[in-house]
């Protein structure tokens, strides 16, 4: 960004409309945008910020296929979930779309038109897959086979969820229809393809992707490794019916790419924003907020989205040449699930409509223990006991517990009126316990600052907690409930400080909390608090008349979570009794030649020691006797095998596996297992005694 920046358009990724939204949504994307686009209101900046349901793309015909409706009745249906749960969270969108709205259909068209017309297009007559049974192409979604990258045996046509590689149908080994499960056939058919290798070459791409430099790693990384391979050219229509239809003569049948229209969704979304939406608080025309450069586009995304952000839509913008090319993608890694990949085909998730039965008021309580477990630049992990842990010790014991005993306390003896102060401590110990903590106070409102300002929300949230964490530390060191007694001047300024303190984080809350805000704020009786008045010294004066105490997060029970954890046990366990295994039994890695097995040395070992690693819960320390060496082997058995029943048994070791340090302890060696993704597992041994060091062939 080399022009001074005005506004802020602030995307964020336009979930597939084909099913309800899950905390791996909320924390990847929608949080964060949220929690920065409060931010830089708060600042008094210019923003927009767009988001709506993408309603094309395979995903959603598959859907109304299993469900026996009409792909618009799935969107219809989608879309309402989606925006309600959105809301519930408060994530503040100015605008949520949907990518089947006419202004949407007509602003792609018109998009797809302008760059076939000035010749950007590669017209090419390919082979596509087609399914004969189902009569019909197999682009994306509707074909699956193995990544040739990673091996991931579930890569879809489009794209490897695993390693993120963008692909294509024909990339993929062993394809097979996800309509059929049949073997493809081949058949010609034209389409319009972006010239991606050539764009790449081009001075202005290469401008652009210096901006990388300033994002985050994690996009560096991906966006690097792609360039480096060099880009292939990428069709941009598709033979289906369900999409926006290509705008041009001899494209009967073929619907737009769902990665062409499904961007300029954030188009058409600022367009109707203007047109239709409640945007007095800003100023059009959609235009400027989209063409003029003094503009920051920054998209919120989760990590399988990077190359459609950081690459495709930037070349789609730069070669339609009135555009102009996002200031920041910041995208997030991705959220687990106790201890496993969210996944909506195995339900394994916790989804934001059913949180809300459970939780009806607990919409911050997640905002916060996902913003603090954000994946902001590696895979992170929720669990309920987590949560559990992060809100009672947190939010109850620290923040909520802090306002909580300020108010009472103030309510008590001044009759919740802002008692008045004069002059400074006296007593050394107040002296020293005020210093430090207005010291933690101003230091930790800084860098939350700072951080928010770049975009590292979790060491954010992490500054605001310790505001308040100072507060209680205050309250503690002074004692007012117990100095009343003898010194009722002091006890006065005690609270007096402390109330500037609720005022502060009442005003810090307001990105990442925005109901707790509201109610504090309101406990206070205060209104338009202001981010600026972080920085003075008093908000709340002598004389005013503060509202009434309320508590701000109940306790989370422990029946509470243990009901969270049944059912995903259940979920589990219906997943085991299903048909899992088969397919991961189908679905082959690619073809290895007998040179590669060769490199592996395995041979026979006998456990002859085995111990838990403490602190670590899947750990087993195994000494394994190969016959001419004992080896210490790390493996992560331990849910898996008592210590004691491995004694003694013959396993199958990979003996040349370069040593590895896991939590300290050099682990020289892997032992074979055998297992499902869901169930036990079962060491691999020989089945009569052999001796050990024996080698496996
Ligand atoms: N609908 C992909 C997804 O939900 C996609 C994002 C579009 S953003 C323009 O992962
Ligand atoms: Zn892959």
């Amino acid at each position: 960004m080399s022009k001074e920046v005005k506004r802020y358009l602030v995307t964020a990724a336009l979930p597939y409309a084909n099913g309800p939204v899950h905390i791996g949504h909320l924390a990847g994307c929608y949080l964060p945008a949220d929690i920065y686009v409060r931010f830089l209101k708060e600042k008094g900046k210019d923003v927009v910020f767009i988001c709506g349901s993408d309603e094309h793309g395979v995903p959603i015909t598959i859907k109304a296929k299993k469900e026996g409706i009409t792909p618009q009745q799935v969107v219809d249906k989608y879309d309402g979930i989606m925006k309600n749960a959105f809301k519930e969270f408060g994530i503040d969108f100015s605008y949520y779309g949907r990518t089947s709205s006419k202004t949407h259909h007509d602003t792609a068209q018109e998009f797809f038109k302008t760059l076939y017309d000035k010749g950007v297009f590669k017209e090419e007559i390919t082979q596509q897959y087609f399914d004969v049974d189902a009569n019909q192409f197999l682009a994306d979604r509707y074909i699956t086979g193995t990544c040739p990258r990673c091996g991931n045996p579930n890569a879809y046509g489009d794209q490897c969820e695993k390693c993120g590689t963008a692909l294509s149908p024909t990339d993929l080994i062993n394809p097979k229809s996800a309509l059929s499960g049949n073997v493809p056939v081949l058949k010609d058919t034209k389409n319009w393809f972006l010239p991606m290798g050539e764009i790449q070459q081009t001075e202005q791409f290469q401008q652009y992707i210096k901006r990388f430099e300033n994002w985050k790693s994690n996009i560096k990384g991906q966006c690097n490794s792609w360039l480096n391979e060099g880009l292939q050219n990428r069709a941009m229509t598709r033979d289906l019916d369900w999409g926006v239809p290509v705008p041009i003569e001899g494209a009967d049948g073929k619907v737009l790419y769902v990665w062409f229209d499904a961007p300029i969704g954030y188009i058409s979304a600022t367009k109707e924003f203007f047109e239709k939406g409640n945007s007095d608080s800003v100023e059009g025309p959609w235009i400027k907020w989209w063409q003029d450069d003094e503009t920051a586009l920054v998209h919120f995304i989760g990590k399988d989205n990077i190359v459609f952000h950081a690459i495709i839509f930037p070349m789609m913008l730069m070669t339609h040449g009135e555009y102009i090319l996002p200031s920041n993608v910041p995208a997030n890694e991705f959220l687990n699930l106790e201890g496993d990949k969210i996944s909506t085909s195995r339900n394994w998730a916790v989804w934001l409509h059913e949180y809300l039965i459970d939780f009806p008021e607990r919409q911050d309580e997640l905002r916060y223990v996902l913003t603090s477990i954000a994946p902001e630049t590696k895979d992170s992990e929720f669990t309920w006991k987590d949560y559990q842990t992060r809100v009672n010790s947190e939010l109850v014991s620290i923040f909520g517990n802090f306002v909580n005993r300020v108010l009472v306390l103030c309510d008590k003896y001044y009759g919740g009126i802002v008692p008045s102060v004069s002059g400074n401590y006296t007593d050394e110990k107040l002296v020293a316990a005020s210093s430090l903590c207005s010291d933690q106070v101003q230091k930790n409102l800084q860098e939350m600052n700072e951080n928010l300002e770049v975009i590292k929300l979790r060491d954010a949230l992490s500054n605001f907690i310790n505001v308040a964490r100072a507060g209680n530390k205050f309250l503690a060191d002074t004692e007012p409930w117990k100095l009343i007694k003898t010194d009722e001047e002091s006890v006065k300024k005690i609270l007096f400080d402390a109330l500037q303190i609720c005022a502060k984080l009442a005003i810090a809350s307001k990105p990442f909390l925005p109901h707790t805000a509201g109610k504090l704020t309101s406990m206070l009786n205060l209104n338009n608090l202001n981010w600026n008045q972080l920085n003075e010294e008093t908000i709340l004066n002598f004389g005013h008349q503060l509202g009434k105490a309320e508590i701000l997060y109940k306790q989370v029970e422990d029946e509470e979570i243990n009901k969270q954890l049944i059912r995903l046990d259940e979920i589990k366990k219906a997943n085991s009794q299903q048909a899992p295994i088969t397919q991961s039994l189908q679905e082959l890695k690619p073809h290895i030649h007998y040179e590669d097995f060769e490199k592996l040395d395995l041979r026979v070992g006998k456990v002859v020691e085995a111990e838990k690693v403490p602190k670590a819960d899947k750990l087993l320390k195994l000494t394994v006797d190969l016959g001419f060496e004992k080896r210490t082997i790390l493996s992560g058995i331990a849910e898996y095998y008592q210590p004691e029943e491995l004694l003694g048994k013959l396993v199958t070791v990979v003996a040349n596996l370069a040593p590895r340090k896991i939590r300290g302890i050099e682990s020289q060696g892997m032992l074979l297992m055998a297992g499902n993704d869901f169930g036990k597992l079962f060491s691999v041994g020989p089945d009569q005694d052999i001796e050990p060091g024996s080698v496996v062939k």
